[in-house]
């Protein structure tokens, strides 16, 4: 294994709050980001290297060590799972709640309740604990429609404002589970680039304390 490190990042909403993180960490990208097409970037060390994807797949890379270190929400962890993973640091941003929702004033179905969501293993073992029984159906987007559209009775989503829920004409109803951003770190990583490792992921924590 070469001691180059290959850091995993989110793009969407969660790589702006990552950038000054990782500066201050004394890691910045060569080039803009956010100007460019390219995927993989170098940065300011020689032997650190930036790969910016969707934030599902961010697990998968470190995982796999495609990638030594990731960052990606709790909401896509949880969804993912742990096995091959370190998560050694919450980095605090872009906090948000799975939470389940319905629609405004309506009683939760008795019943098999049918729940929209992305995140269908949360859900699963969600409802499974709650002893509710559950039918849960995959979708990609726009949950908020599919209680509307009488396509489930409920949905699990992300929930910060409400607004979204709101708008939509439903309720946040139970909290599933507070969520922030997490940096992984691949386990063969950890252990045969722990000289490289230890210091980086210090730094952030420094970074994560310092902005409190
Ligand atoms: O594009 P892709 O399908 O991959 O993801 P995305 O567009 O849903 O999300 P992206 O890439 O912008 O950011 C994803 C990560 O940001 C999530 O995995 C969370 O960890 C984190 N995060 C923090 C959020 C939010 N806050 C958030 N508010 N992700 C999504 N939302 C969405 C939510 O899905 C809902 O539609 O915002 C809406 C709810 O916001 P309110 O304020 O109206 O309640
Ligand atoms: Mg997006």
């Amino acid at each position: 294994m070469s001691k180059q490190l290959i850091l995993a990042l989110s793009k969407g909403r969660i790589l702006d709050e990552t950038l000054p993180l990782l500066a201050d960490a004394g890691i910045t990208p060569a080039e803009d980001l956010s100007a460019s097409r390219k995927l993989l970037f170098d940065t300011n060390l020689p032997d650190v290297k930036l790969v910016v994807i969707r934030a599902t797949d961010v697990p998968t890379y470190v995982q796999l060590g495609a990638a030594d270190v990731g960052v990606a929400g709790k909401d896509v962890l949880l969804e993912h799972g742990a096995e091959g993973l370190y998560e050694p640091l919450d980095l605090e941003i872009a906090r948000c709640k799975l939470m389940t929702a319905g629609v405004t004033g309506a009683e939760p179905a008795r019943a098999r309740r049918r729940v929209a969501t992305k995140f269908v293993e949360v859900a699963r073992r969600y409802y499974a604990e709650q002893g509710i029984q559950a039918e849960v159906i995959k979708l990609y987007g726009a949950m908020e429609l599919a209680p509307l559209m009488n396509l489930a009775d409920e949905i699990v989503d992300i929930v910060d404002t409400g607004n979204t829920l709101r708008a939509n004409g439903m309720e946040p109803r139970e909290l599933i589970a507070p969520i922030s951003t997490r940096l992984v770190v691949n386990k063969a990583a950890m252990t045969m680039k722990h000289d490289r490792l230890k210091p980086l992921i210090q730094r952030l924590q420094e970074a994560v304390a310092h902005r409190r």
